[in-house]
């Protein structure tokens, strides 16, 4: 019998160089490191450091390393969209001799260890391909979501300085199409610095190549050698980049590191979902967040697991969809996002009781808050009462889990529990002095822990702006928590201008940035408002300029402005024109004001006296929109 979790706990806590040492050994090391931690988080010393002198290859973890004995184990399941279309197996032999070939062709085309290499993909094999061919010869992966608009893709390859992307021709989703390829071409536009354009043939569109700087995958695979031997990196040396979206400014570009980013994700994958093979493995997450890279490519794979990539969305062509994958291919863990149970849950249980699911061992969830009819839901109609939830809190900057249950965990709906092996979870109020007991406050880190991020790329100081200057010495994860009687950690939401929609983090301020672009814009103002599905919905208040018509065109052409600049999932729900905002006579607006005004909270308002002009208050209230 494992010690229990708590003495584990403690033992991570009490000597984290012994503990960090031993469990660094699920790691197929060159050279084993002989340092565990090395860090501070004071502004005059900062700096985070893991396994410092050891030497390691991600791929060969995620591959090599299990061909011995799992060559023939499937390693990847690929779900078409269409159900129609055959699933395709891939073994560890056939990832390995796949991602060899890949890692060969972008050594062809230039790339070199350090260079960025961006990956705007759809869901299907070739993503994972990808990334693991980058860390295979050391070049640094950014990955951006497929629903990306071309400014954003742009945006991000600028800010990071990469000149090569691979694509797709187009991608498949929901029965349609997305033109991938087309807006690496707009993207190309945007930002002059595209040298490389590699592209994967998906849906076998005729789509046009630009000589000297498109490539067909296909083509270039054909010519290069097997074999590529996997490039020995420093733990320290960055494995990639993924940029996410703060309260202020653009999305920042946040640095994962080899060795500590690779054992997080391999440790909390075995020890949250407690894997065991043969099982099939199903993350719902696009390979475009966080949790796609954690949970869908490394952790599963680096434990030699099998894990499922689905090109479609859970509802299409019907709400019964994924629970029809589920049994296809024998699901035993299925991890997914809140929003999506409760768009599934809206159409009934008849649809879910119609199908067996009898494979389902442990259910997952990530990405927000679930509420507890949603949790209770999942776990009496999904899990037919009889398998365990685990709901995962963490973020892009932590690598991987954080606060989670184990399978074996009590668990209470709606908690998140208990916070992983090094992790030393604390509550500060606004003035940063720390909260004991049963509370309700900011929640910190009090330590480092080996998957956390190591900063943001191209900005040093923006790390520790961001994240270590607020509450001196710690971590601030920018989510507000509660800590019950029993010890147990409740998740409660962003403390800061970040709102949460449909399990995706979107800075008010990008989308602000978006609509005031705008030739009829004069000054945005965006908020979060609960909705019933997404968790969050986006409301902008709109102030036009002088002599433009608001009009249901105006609106229209608002939303769809902003889908352009960022993209769909950026969509403002709500807009409301506004003559004016609520604004401090510093001329700060107030958004505590417009968020109640946006939640139907009119009656708390609370004190309005400090405005430069009260007024404006009232005519927000009269033209609420929902
Ligand atoms: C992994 C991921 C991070 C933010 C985070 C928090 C919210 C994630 C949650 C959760 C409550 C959970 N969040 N998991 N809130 N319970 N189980 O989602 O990363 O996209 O960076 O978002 O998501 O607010 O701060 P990321």
């Amino acid at each position: 019998m494992a010690e229990s979790r708590t003495v584990q706990h403690q033992r991570s806590l009490d000597d984290p160089d012994g503990f960090w040492l031993e469990q660094a050994k699920a790691l197929d090391w060159i050279t084993p490191p002989t340092k565990a931690g090395d860090w501070s988080f004071d502004e005059a010393e900062f700096h985070v450091r893991w396994f410092e002198d050891g030497v390691l290859n991600v791929s060969a973890n995620c591959l090599d390393r299990h061909l011995p004995e799992h060559a023939n184990r499937t390693a990847i399941i690929w779900e078409p969209d269409d159900a129609r279309v055959e699933p395709q197996h891939f073994t560890y032999a056939e990832v390995h001799a796949e991602v060899c070939h890949f890692a060969n062709v972008l050594k062809a085309q230039g790339v070199k260890k350090g260079d960025r290499v961006t990956v705007y993909m759809p869901m299907i094999p070739e993503a994972a391909f990808a990334l693991l061919a980058c860390a295979r010869i050391g070049a640094i992966h950014s990955v951006v979501f497929g629903g990306f608009s071309a400014d954003s893709l742009a945006g991000r390859m600028e800010d990071c300085g990469s000149a090569v992307v691979i694509t797709a021709d187009e991608g498949r989703r929901g029965g349609k199409t997305v033109p991938l390829k087309t807006t690496v071409d707009e993207a190309a536009k945007i930002f002059g610095g595209v040298k490389t354009v590699l592209v994967v043939k998906c849906t076998g569109k005729d789509v046009p190549m630009t000589r000297g700087r498109d490539v067909w995958y296909h083509e270039a695979a054909s010519k290069v050698p097997a074999d590529c031997p996997p490039e020995p990196m420093k733990a320290e040396d960055p494995l990639f980049i993924l940029y996410t979206s703060g309260s202020t400014g653009k999305p920042k570009g946040v640095v994962h590191t080899t060795g500590g980013y690779l054992l997080w994700a391999t440790l909390t994958f075995r020890t949250t979902f407690d894997y065991k093979a043969p099982e099939v493995f199903w993350c719902t997450a696009d390979v475009g967040w966080v949790t796609g890279h954690s949970y869908l490519v490394y952790g599963p794979l680096a434990n030699a697991a099998t894990t499922l990539v689905f090109e479609g969305v859970p509802n299409w062509p019907t709400a019964a969809r994924i629970w029809e994958v589920v049994n296809r291919h024998q699901v035993a863990t299925l991890y997914t996002a809140p929003t999506a149970l409760r768009s599934l849950m809206k159409e009934g249980d008849d649809i879910v009781k119609a199908t067996s699911r009898k494979s389902l061992r442990l259910l997952g969830t990530v990405g927000e808050p679930i509420n507890p009819e949603a949790w209770r839901w999942y776990h009496d109609v999904v899990g037919d009462g009889r398998c365990p939830i685990v709901d995962t809190w963490w973020q892009t900057e932590t690598g991987g889990h954080m606060i989670t249950p184990f399978p074996d965990t009590p668990t209470k709906p709606g908690s998140a529990t208990l916070p992983f092996y090094g992790v030393e979870p604390k509550l500060l109020d606004g003035e940063g002095k720390e909260l004991h007991g049963e509370a309700e406050g900011n929640l910190i880190i009090a330590r480092a822990w080996p998957g956390m991020m190591r900063g943001v790329w191209g900005d040093e100081k923006r790390f520790f702006e961001t994240y270590f200057r607020t509450f001196p010495g710690v971590y601030t994860t920018g989510d507000g928590a509660r800590r019950d009687a029993d010890g147990y950690w409740w998740i409660t939401g962003r403390v800061d201008d970040v709102i949460n929609v449909s399990g995706h983090r979107m800075g008010t301020a990008e989308v602000e940035s978006a609509l005031v672009l705008h030739d009829d814009v004069a000054e945005a103002a965006v908020v979060g408002f609960p909705h019933d599905v997404k968790g969050q919905g986006i409301y902008a208040y709109v102030t036009l300029n002088s002599g433009v018509e608001a009009s249901e065109d105006l609106l229209k052409a608002l939303k769809a402005h902003v889908r352009h600049e960022i993209g769909p999932i950026a969509t403002p729900d709500a807009i409301q024109f506004a003559p004016g905002l609520p604004k401090t006579r510093s001329g700060k607006i107030m958004r505590r004001i417009l968020r109640k005004i946006a939640e139907g909270e009119i009656g708390a308002l609370g004190d309005t006296s400090t405005l430069a002009d009260p007024s404006v208050v009232d005519d927000l209230v009269r033209n609420r929109v929902g």
